[in-house]
């Protein structure tokens, strides 16, 4: 074994040895506190990992949970299925935008995203135009690990080391940044609409008729909250209307109340064709994804004799008994305590927070939308994302608060519900912070 690493945990998307040093476990936590093995308290300032809008142990999801494990812990998926997942069902697609009504269920973000992939092949192939079978992508997005995803996802990282097993067939257009013209906007950013555009050079490229899909985030999340330019996703939606592309909009971060409305496309009033999500879907307390799409891309695949499976895919826990009540208590909750007009409510607050670090020495943009918000420092030279992993560091262990680094950008997912008092003394504890960083 490895000196440095006598735990045996394999992390994920975490420096083991490092953490290894100083190891952070958390062991319990209630509304928007942690709480260590020390017996310390943490504000949380990331919900989770976006996911956990309304608070953790939220009393209504923890007894639906305990109940239904001790009715029905599970039952197969295929060719049979249980009574909460399709009340689960029926739910999300009642919230979702109008002629968005079906829904596959899987266990996470980067399931739905490979799920929504395969979709999109089989619907044009049903369609008789097995031709269509590029994927396009945008420079950092962030469709979660999986082959496909990964594929089509723009964070170079998460990609160099599996160049050669990305899947063929996919390209990219190019990502919305725009520091030089646009730093610090507030909401969606002033210039850009162009860079929809791009999405033409490629049908021009490759011809339209070969293109299958085109996936985005609506406000990319992973890469550091970068907001759409004002006009961008009108604009995609046509080019995939003039060319008979399905849009697909990656809603893992952006639905269940974290731009203010039940999904990001409802906020932005464009719809897409297929919507991928997870995260909110069960506030996380227990693992699952959905993949919800148009009727006519549902329809498509409803063809040939009615005893044969029209969708070779699924997997052993799609729309498992416990996630779904989890997510139907989800939904409880948001309907109940009016979580998406609370999230509304807190966004001028938050934004505030947020652009009283333009004037911070390290600071070179301030980037918000909903309730997403990030401020990005200035890389150290020779040595980017030091700066950010020190600030990361003495927040937990100094101010006793968890924040996001990624790299040089520090990102913020305040709960939907926040005590606005509570979000103010969070910020005030990341400005002491960055006050002490070379
Ligand atoms: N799509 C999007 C837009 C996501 O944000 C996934 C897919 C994958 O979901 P799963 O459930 O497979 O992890 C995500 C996940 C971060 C961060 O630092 C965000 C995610 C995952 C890890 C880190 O913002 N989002």
């Amino acid at each position: 074994m490895n000196a440095a690493v006598e735990n045996p945990y394999w992390m994920p998307f975490t420096a083991n040895r490092d953490f290894n040093k100083k190891p952070r476990v958390i062991k319990g936590a209630e509304g928007h506190w942690y709480t260590t093995d020390d017996g310390t308290r943490l504000y949380d300032m990331f919900s989770g990992l976006w996911t956990s809008g309304v608070g953790h142990c939220h009393p209504t999801i923890v007894e639906a949970v305990q109940q239904q494990v001790a009715k029905l812990d599970y039952c197969m998926s295929f060719q049979v299925t249980n009574d909460k997942a399709l009340q689960l069902a029926e739910r999300i697609t009642a919230m979702a935008p109008d002629g968005i009504d079906h829904c596959f269920f899987t266990n996470s973000g980067s399931e739905a995203v490979d799920t929504a992939l395969k979709i999109a092949l089989g619907y044009h192939r049903a369609r008789g135009e097995g031709n269509r079978t590029r994927l396009i992508g945008r420079e950092k997005g962030y469709h979660g690990v999986n082959f496909g995803g990964m594929s089509v996802g723009g964070i170079v990282p998460n990609r160099k080391v599996f160049s050669a097993a990305l899947i063929p067939g996919v390209d990219h257009i190019r990502h919305t940044l725009d520091t030089d013209r646009n730093a610090f906007s507030r909401g969606l950013p002033e210039h850009g609409v162009e860079l929809a555009d791009d999405l033409t050079r490629l049908c021009t490229l490759h011809d339209g008729s070969n293109i299958a899909a085109v996936i985005v985030e609506p406000v990319a999340g992973s890469a550091g909250v970068i907001p759409p330019p004002a006009g961008y996703l009108e604009r995609l939606r046509e080019i995939c209307d003039q060319h008979g592309i399905l849009l697909i909009f990656d809603e893992v971060i952006a639905a269940f109340g974290r731009l203010g409305h039940g999904f990001g496309a409802q906020r932005f009033g464009v719809t897409p064709d297929i919507i991928t999500t997870a995260k909110g879907l069960t506030n996380g307390v227990i693992p699952m994804g959905a993949v919800l799409v148009r009727d006519s891309v549902f329809d498509a695949f409803m063809q040939g004799p009615d005893h044969m499976i029209e969708l070779f895919h699924g997997y052993t826990y799609s729309g498992h008994p416990v996630a779904a009540a989890a997510g139907l208590a989800t939904m409880d909750v948001y309907d109940e305590e009016g979580t998406f007009n609370q999230a509304q409510a807190l966004e001028p607050h938050f934004e505030e927070l947020l652009h009283a670090f333009a004037d911070h020495k390290h600071v070179v943009d301030v980037r918000n939308f909903g309730l997403m918000g990030a401020i990005e420092m200035a890389p150290r030279d020779g040595a980017v994302g030091a700066r950010g992993a020190e600030a990361h560091k003495k927040c937990f262990w100094d101010e006793n608060i968890v924040v996001r680094a990624g790299m040089d950008t520090l990102q913020f997912s305040p709960f939907l519900n926040s005590d606005p008092d509570e979000m103010t003394q969070s910020f005030e504890a990341v400005r002491r912070v960055m006050d002490t960083l070379e």
